[in-house]
């Protein structure tokens, strides 16, 4: 007899719920149901598989502004960001043409971290540099 078999005589089926594997058994048929009345409307829904649930993400963006120097901007990029040179310029040159970019994703705590030193590397050279997190 297959697992498919002896598994749906016992009244289990395999099923996925919102992406999640989990094992249902219907238990309106059974004559009792632990010792209780007869079990009508109960089931059970097992889960099968662990979930592993992907991270929300978040772009960090840059904004203009018209007194950060760009070579000050294209620094950041380079040193918070590991951009190259030629990114890093291309980068901030559409910051300045259209108003806001993005210098990268990342998951909610680094996406915060990048924030913070950004802004404070900023105020330390005492520019108004503003960079912002926004949830994809
Ligand atoms: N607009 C600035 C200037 O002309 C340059 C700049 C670019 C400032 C990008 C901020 O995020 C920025 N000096």
């Amino acid at each position: 007899m297959s697992c498919v078999d002896s598994c749906t005589r016992r009244g289990w089926q395999n099923l996925t719920i919102g992406g999640a594997a989990m094992r249902f058994q219907d238990r309106r048929m059974q004559g009792s149901n632990d010792g209780q009345a007869p079990g009508r409307g109960t089931a059970v829904i097992t889960r099968t598989k662990p979930k592993t649930k992907k991270p929300s993400l978040y772009r960090v963006l840059i904004l203009n502004d018209d007194y950060t120097p760009m070579e000050f901007v294209i620094h950041i990029l380079e040193r918070f960001f590991q951009k190259d040179r030629e990114a890093a310029t291309r980068i901030m040159l559409h910051v300045h043409n259209h108003g806001v970019g993005e210098c990268g994703v990342y998951t909610f705590e680094v996406a915060e971290t990048k924030v913070s030193q950004v802004m404070d590397f900023a105020r330390q050279h005492q520019h108004p540099l503003q960079c912002v997190m926004e949830k994809k």
